[in-house]
Order: C-alpha cells, then sequence, then structure tokens
C-alpha cells in the first residue's frame, strides 16, 4: 500500500510572502514517523512548491493539511488528483479543517473521503489500517484527545533525510500552547491549549544534531510561546548549551514568545547562549487601551517599549507583530504605531488588520453585535480581507493603513530604526552572534536563484530599494554608521543586512497599496457604542479552560469597553452641546 502526503499550496503567497524561502512541511515528517509502525507501507511527499503535478505518484491514500489561505490550491489539486486516479482516497487534516469546523464551513471540504480534525499522530495509524481493512469510517473524524508532545517521535528520517535540501533550514515543533488569554487569539481555544505541552528537551537536542548533520544551520522552534512554560525552556537551553560545547555544533535558532521575557534577564542570557538570533513577539499596539480590550495584559504590566530595547539589547531582534483595528484604537494609530517602532528600536514587523478566527472570545462578540461579515473563503485578489465590521469608518482604516506605510518606507524613517536598535545593543548584557544568523542572506539567495521567476523578484526588489535617491542616501548612511560602529566583539553587518532585507521586503509587499487593495467594512451609521459590549458576552464558552480564567479576561474586556464606550458617549454630548 502507498500513501503519499500532498502540500498544496496558494502559490501567490508562497511568492509574496516567503519570496521564493520555502519551509519543510514538518505535519508530513511528524505524521510519516508514527505510520513506519506499519509494515509494508510506502509514504512519498509531493510538495507542489517543488514538484510538478504529473510528478504526483500514484497512491492508495493522499493525505493533505493546509492553512485557511490555501483553500484554493487544495480544492483544485484534489480536483485533479480525482481525475488521475479516481479509486484513491483523499484526506485532509491541518488547522483549516479546525478553523473551518469552528467558522461551521466545514462542508466546503466536502470534496474529501474524510476530513480530520485536531492532533494527527494518535490517530493516523488507525486512519490508515481502517482505510486498508475497508472499514467505515465517518467523513468528519474528530481526534478526541490532545497528543501528548512528551510521547513525540523524532520526525521521519527517510522522508526527511532525502528531501530537507530543498527548504529553507529547518522547522522543528517543540511545544504546543499558551497559557495568555488574548481576546483574538485561537492558541487559546484549541482544546486544552491554555497551557504549554513540551517535547522532552533530550529529543529535541536529539533532533537538532541531526538537522545539523544534514547540513541545517537555520531552526526555527515552531510553537506557540516558548516560554509558556519558563522552567522547561530553561531546561531546552541548559541542554542545547551542554551540546554546543561537546559538539562543536551550533545553529542559528528563532522562535515564538511572549514579552514578559524581559523580566528574567538569567533565562534571556541563556536563551542567547543556546544560539536564539531573533523572536517573534506580538507587541499588537502600542497603545495601552487597545492592549487591555484585548486582554493582552502582559504587554500592559511592564513599559512596553523599555522591554523590547532590554530583550534586543542582548543581540535578539525582535519582529513584532501589531494590529490595527481594535475598537479603542486611537484616531491616530498609524502615529502611535510609527512612534511605538522607532522609540523601541524594532527593526522588523508591521501591521495586520484585527481579524476574528473562528472560536475566538472575539469572534462570539463579534456575532452577537451583529459586526460579523460573511468574508469569502481566500482573498479572492485582495491584499486585505477581513471578517469584522470595524467602528472606525472603512476609508479612515485604509488611511490609518496606506498613512503608516507611507511614512514606514520613508528612508529618513528607517535610518531612524536602525539607528534605534544600534543603541540598544550599546547595554553590557550584549553577546554578539555567533552564526550567520537566522535570516541567511546568501543561503536566501541562492534558494531564490533556482528559479526564474524569483530571480525576477529578487530583481525588482533590489530595483525598488535603490530607485530612490532619498532611499540611496539613506542606505548609504546606515551603512557608514554600521561600518563606524562595528567592531570585532560587536560584528553590526549581521543586522544591517537583515534592516536592508526587511525593508526591502515591505516594499514589495506595500508597493502600489490601493484602496481597491482592501475588502473591509465598517458599522453603519447609527452604530450605539454602547452595544460593543453585546449581551450575552460574558457567558457562554466553550474553552476548555479554568472559568475564572475565562471570566476574568471577558471582565477585563467587558470593563475597558464599557468605559471607552461611555467616553464616546460623553465626548458626542459636549460636542452636541457646544
Ligand atoms: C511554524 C509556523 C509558521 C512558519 C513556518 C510555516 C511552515 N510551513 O512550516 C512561518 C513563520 C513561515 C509561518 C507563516 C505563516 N503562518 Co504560520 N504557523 C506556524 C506554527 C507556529 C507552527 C506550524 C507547525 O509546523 N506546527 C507543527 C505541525 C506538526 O503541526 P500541524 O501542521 O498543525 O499538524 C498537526 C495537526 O494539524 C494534524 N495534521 C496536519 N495535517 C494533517 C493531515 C492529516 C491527513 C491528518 C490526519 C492530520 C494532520 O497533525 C499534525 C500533528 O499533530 C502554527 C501555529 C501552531 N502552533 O501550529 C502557525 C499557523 C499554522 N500559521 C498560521 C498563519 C495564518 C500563517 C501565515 C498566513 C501568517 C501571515 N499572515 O503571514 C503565514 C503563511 C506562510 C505561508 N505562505 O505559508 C496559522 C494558520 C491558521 C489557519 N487556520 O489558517 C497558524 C495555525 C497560527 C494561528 N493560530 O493563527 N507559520
Ligand atoms: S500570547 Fe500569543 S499565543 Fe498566547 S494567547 Fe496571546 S496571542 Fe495567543
Amino acid at each position: 500500500m502507498k500513501v503519499t502526503f500532498v502540500q498544496a499550496t496558494n502559490r501567490f503567497f508562497a511568492d509574496t510572502q516567503m519570496f521564493g524561502v520555502h519551509f519543510m512541511p514538518v505535519w508530513a515528517y511528524t505524521l510519516a514517523a508514527h505510520l513506519r509502525t506499519i509494515p509494508d507501507l510506502e509514504i512519498a511527499l509531493f510538495d507542489d512548491r517543488f514538484d510538478q503535478p504529473d510528478a504526483l505518484p500514484e497512491s492508495d491514500i493522499y493525505l493533505f493539511t493546509g492553512i485557511n489561505q490555501d483553500y484554493d490550491a487544495i480544492v483544485s489539486f484534489e480536483a485533479y488528483l480525482r481525475q488521475r486516479f479516481p479509486k484513491a482516497i483523499a484526506v485532509i487534516g491541518g488547522p483549516i479543517c479546525w478553523s473551518y469546523n469552528m467558522a461551521g464551513k466545514i462542508d466546503s471540504l466536502s470534496m474529501f473521503d474524510h476530513i480530520v480534525i485536531g492532533d494527527g499522530e494518535i490517530l493516523v495509524t488507525d486512519l490508515i489500517h481502517s482505510i486498508r481493512s475497508g472499514r467505515v469510517l465517518p467523513k468528519v473524524i474528530e481526534s478526541s484527545q490532545r497528543f501528548d508532545p512528551v510521547q513525540s517521535l523524532p520526525m521521519d528520517r527517510e522522508l526527511l533525510d532525502g528531501t530537507i535540501s530543498r527548504y529553507y533550514g529547518a522547522v522543528l515543533e517543540v511545544s504546543r500552547g499558551c497559557p495568555f488569554l488574548c481576546e483574538f487569539c485561537d492558541i487559546r481555544v484549541l482544546p486544552d491549549n491554555n497551557r504549554a505541552h513540551n517535547k522532552p528537551a533530550p529529543l529535541i537536542v536529539e533532533e537538532l544534531d541531526h538537522l545539523y548533520d544534514l547540513g541545517v544551520r537555520q531552526c526555527l522552534f515552531a510553537c506557540d510561546n516558548f516560554i509558556g512554560n519558563a522552567q522547561w525552556a530553561e531546561e531546552v537551553c541548559d541542554r542545547i548549551i551542554d551540546w554546543k560545547a561537546r559538539t562543536g555544533k551550533k545553529l542559528s535558532l528563532y522562535t515564538w514568545l511572549t514579552i514578559n521575557l524581559a523580566r528574567s534577564p538569567g533565562l534571556t542570557k541563556k536563551l542567547r547562549q543556546a544560539g536564539f538570533d531573533m523572536f517573534f513577539i506580538g507587541v499588537e499596539s502600542f497603545h495601552q487601551t487597545s492592549l487591555l480590550e484585548t486582554a493582552k495584559v502582559q504587554n500592559t504590566t511592564l513599559d512596553l517599549i523599555a522591554s523590547i530595547r532590554k530583550i534586543q539589547s542582548y543581540g535578539f531582534v525582535v519582529v513584532a507583530g501589531l494590529i490595527f483595528g481594535f475598537d479603542t484604537d486611537p484616531e491616530n494609530v498609524a502615529e502611535v504605531a510609527l512612534k511605538g517602532i522607532l522609540d523601541s528600536g524594532l527593526i522588523s514587523g508591521d501591521p495586520s488588520l484585527l481579524t476574528a478566527l473562528p472560536g475566538t472570545p472575539l469572534y462570539h462578540r463579534m456575532k452577537l453585535s451583529g459586526r460579523l461579515r460573511d468574508a469569502k473563503l481566500g482573498l479572492g485578489g485582495f491584499k486585505y480581507q477581513t471578517n469584522i465590521r470595524y467602528l472606525k469608518a472603512e476609508h479612515r482604516i485604509r488611511d490609518d493603513f496606506k498613512t503608516f506605510v507611507k511614512e514606514f518606507n520613508d528612508g529618513r524613517y528607517q535610518y531612524g530604526r536602525i539607528s534605534s536598535f544600534y543603541r540598544c545593543l550599546e547595554a553590557s548584557s550584549y553577546i554578539a552572534p555567533a552564526t550567520a544568523g537566522y535570516a541567511d542572506l546568501r543561503k536566501m539567495f541562492k534558494m531564490v536563484f533556482r528559479t526564474p521567476r524569483h530571480i525576477g523578484l529578487l530583481l525588482l526588489r533590489i530595483g525598488r530599494l535603490i530607485q530612490s535617491p532619498v532611499r540611496d542616501y539613506y542606505i548609504l548612511k546606515a551603512l557608514a554608521l554600521t561600518l563606524r560602529r562595528s567592531s570585532r566583539q560587536k560584528p553590526l553587518w549581521f543586522y544591517f543586512k537583515f534592516w536592508l532585507f526587511t525593508w526591502s521586503n515591505s516594499l514589495m509587499k506595500y508597493a502600489n497599496l490601493s484602496d481597491a487593495d482592501f475588502d473591509i467594512e465598517s458599522v453603519r451609521g447609527g452604530f450605539d457604542v454602547s452595544t460593543v459590549v453585546p449581551a450575552g458576552y460574558e457567558e457562554g464558552s466553550a474553552e476548555q479552560i479554568p472559568i475564572t480564567k475565562i471570566r476574568s479576561q471577558r471582565r477585563l474586556t467587558t470593563s475597558v469597553l464599557k468605559s471607552w464606550a461611555a467616553s464616546q458617549t460623553n465626548l458626542e454630548r459636549s460636542s452636541g452641546a457646544d
């Protein structure tokens, strides 16, 4: 019997978000390791980013995965497969299934023989056995329990070793879950996912060792929050530091974590010594009320800007997630974000628009207050499409974004960012990079040079960067600053090239941004702001989180929104009286 894993990807996003750099299909290597226990099973991987459709091997079963934005690509590839191998069984799993199920749209995947919701490790072997023995299986199969990562197996060597060189570095899943309660986040909503579930530290080191031997020098630690359990995070660092000392092997690491890292200088130092170069941190907003509205409390109980600077002072680059579109966003949200980025010395990260992910408290609130709109499946040609009706007028949201982009891409502003970042590195906590870094330009270019299409995109990127004399001036000025401040102990070239790369990303991404790129809506005239927290918001939740935690999040969101609504009403009254 033969099983083929199929990765069908939205090509537009694969090109424009990843710029020709592709990440490996972790799900396939993970599930394949479990399938190896089945005798006489042949396993193959088909990735449409590299393999031509006619290279799709004939198989008995095809296993698909996906995220929501891949919907169109998945559906069209499934149709192609049906036509070529009509007798084969097609199964789909992954984030798209969970998300569509939550949104009540699971029927849109009904072309598949089976749809799997939840972790695959436990049920994938049974699934294949059942199909092989001809047992009747339900259309929708829901995993009844979370997989405990303590039981994780190393990623499947056979599949991994034969395909790893196609991808940029490696992705290693290390942990699942996050203990925080942000209103918009769907991580907390997954069953039993409001706490950290961690892989054993020795297994992580074993995987790193193997990846290193395969030639991998960059590794993304996939998780929701690497410091969700600080004790475990420290143990992982200790083991990696020990492995580095024993073997002389080292990799550049990148992961996701939260701003409260700034409270733990000991852990921060160990992360640097272990080889971490970049962290994605959900900053979301530099406006305190917006953070409180969304219950991102960990960003409000410390000085956000000072904390980012502190983390960066060790030599890390913080890639910040930012969101526009919170109900309590100020009129000048773009200016607030631009100032926040500059003050904190962030050289990476830009905003997205608030979206209500199915299953989240935000989704519940939008639905109850009639502010949910039926966004299509797939973006349908828009760069920005969201499913909620904002309180601010549509044109204001678009203008905020455009104001942000215009200033953000300006040479003087970009120069300000890098010089502010360099000032972070003046602290005594600085530890110099020990590798080429997570974003290794040489490696990226090598990948890009494999296809004419990506070479074209690279030339376009360089053209966009240097076509303006003002930009050229600031690039040269930043280069001079870098050379002036660089030393053997502080090799700033490492950061300069990353800064230039992210700036050029932004020039590519936002080139010719116009109103037509936005499919967004706002509440219609006459919306009563006092209904911003609809009746029933604080009740009703299927989340597997202690009720006290759920209540505390909803109480906080409610109180912030209610006092904001009251202030708006007072403002309206006083302006009416004027
Ligand atoms: C690492 C990561 C990335 C990396 C690398 C992605 C990659 N290709 O490896 C980077 C940074 C590049 C990235 C980018 C993006 N990401 Co991302 N990412 C993740 C993250 C943190 C881990 C993914 C992972 O590898 N997990 C480990 C594997 C083993 O888990 P898994 O794929 O879910 O598979 C398990 C189950 O789902 C199931 N399963 C999966 N497939 C199948 C199939 C079958 C047949 C079966 C039986 C079971 C099964 O079994 C597996 C084992 O349990 C997740 C969040 C998370 N914690 O999962 C977000 C996540 C996947 N990303 C997400 C998003 C939205 C994005 C971006 C669109 C963000 C953006 N706006 O730019 C981009 C898209 C990039 C692109 N064009 O591909 C969303 C997807 C939500 C959705 N439903 O659509 C997630 C879930 C985060 C979230 N909650 O919002 N991401
Ligand atoms: S800190 Fe990040 S992962 Fe955790 S709940 Fe908030 S947004 Fe989600």
